[in-house]
């Protein structure tokens, strides 16, 4: 049975950057991974795709045929693929028994927040084995910006009902955010309180007649912790290590490596990194970013440096084994 995760999320929130990354990391891993694309208007595919909607609909085309405008195209092509599950249930089953897999959605997030044919599919999703739902909303450069981030999460979960991974994406900007970003980082894990600054800044973004409603969904989000939320910086490899740990277990996935070494290690690992704790990400996004980041490179350019030696041994121990074997032939 196929196993792993369907990506959705805001448009532009890095969906198919996340998955490209995913599979970036899991090829270095030796993990094996399929990415199945599923919006018919990627017509620029960062990863190699192992199934894509286009061999089955186009955004294009559908747009052209019956003349619908892009967010009617898309809902077309939607119900088109619920009509033709059986498109996609194969080449699912192709994949074979090991393979992780993880789908690339479209932006439209109501397709995830409001359409019963994406909650159809998604529990259809979960019975062959995707039931995580991983989604992404771009960190947030105003108040109330984040409070419709956390109610559409809010929404997504409660319409999709499956397990489900809330993520920050781009939280690498969050030290461009001033004072709002180090709020954010406060509130990423169920903080202390924090609702004077957080209604001053609302109160500060919207008319006064909406304080009633602010303070209500303050009190949503800070008395019942309804809505957590993980952080992504996609070129952080301890970022996208901590939130590999986190789908794992959400959907109860041990991954073995053949070798066996570390049996269990994926899954039963601790959950560590940038986003396990709230100092951690105030301390690695927003005080101390600079002196992060550069040690982030320095260490990157070691595993270079090594994978470089590597490459080079490897290179001269084949050079070595074709001139002794092109010596046997000539005795
Ligand atoms: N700084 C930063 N930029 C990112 C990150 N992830 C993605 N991006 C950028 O965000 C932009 C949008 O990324 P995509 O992966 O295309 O986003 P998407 O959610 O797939 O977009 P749609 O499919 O159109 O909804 C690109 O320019 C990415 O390079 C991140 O972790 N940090
Ligand atoms: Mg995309």
């Amino acid at each position: 049975m196929p196993f792993g995760e369907v990506v959705c999320g805001a448009p532009g929130s890095g969906k198919s950057t996340y998955c490209y990354g995913k599979y970036q990391l899991f090829t270095a891993l030796n993990r094996p991974i399929a990415v199945v694309n599923l919006d018919p208007a990627n017509d620029n595919i960062p990863y190699p795709c192992a199934i894509d909607i286009s061999d089955l609909i186009t955004l294009q085309d559908v747009m052209k045929e019956h003349g619908l405008g892009p967010n009617g195209g898309m809902l077309y092509c939607m119900e088109y693929l619920e009509a033709n599950f059986d498109w996609l249930e194969e080449r699912l089953s192709q994949l074979g028994p090991d393979a992780y897999v993880m789908i690339d959605l479209p932006g439209q997030v109501e397709l995830s927040t409001n359409h019963d044919s994406m909650k159809e599919r998604h529990a259809e999703a979960g019975q062959i084995g995707l039931p995580c739902i991983f989604a992404t909303h771009t960190t947030s450069q105003t108040a109330s910006k984040y409070i419709s981030v956390l109610l559409l999460s809010l929404r997504a979960m409660l319409h999709l009902e499956l397990p489900h991974i809330n993520v920050l994406s781009k939280i690498d900007l969050l030290s461009n955010y001033g004072e709002l970003g180090a709020l954010q980082s406060r509130l990423l894990h169920g903080s202390p309180r924090t609702s004077h600054t957080f209604e001053n800044s609302l109160n500060a973004a919207l008319p006064p007649k909406y304080a009633a409603l602010n303070m209500a969904m303050i009190s949503l989000v800070e008395d019942y912790s309804l809505v957590g939320f993980e952080t992504l910086a996609v070129e952080d490899k301890n970022s996208m290590m901590h939130l590999m740990r986190m789908v794992d277990r959400a959907n109860g996935y041990v991954f073995v490596p053949p070798n066996m070494f570390g049996l269990f290690s994926s899954a039963a690992g601790p959950v560590q990194g940038p986003g396990s704790d709230v100092r951690d990400v105030q301390e690695r996004w927003v005080d101390y970013k600079e002196v992060y980041d550069a040690h982030e490179r320095k260490e990157w350019r070691k595993e270079g440096e090594i994978m470089r030696d590597q490459a080079a041994r490897e290179q001269a121990t084949a050079k070595a084994g074709s001139k002794i074997r092109e010596r046997k032939v000539k005795q």
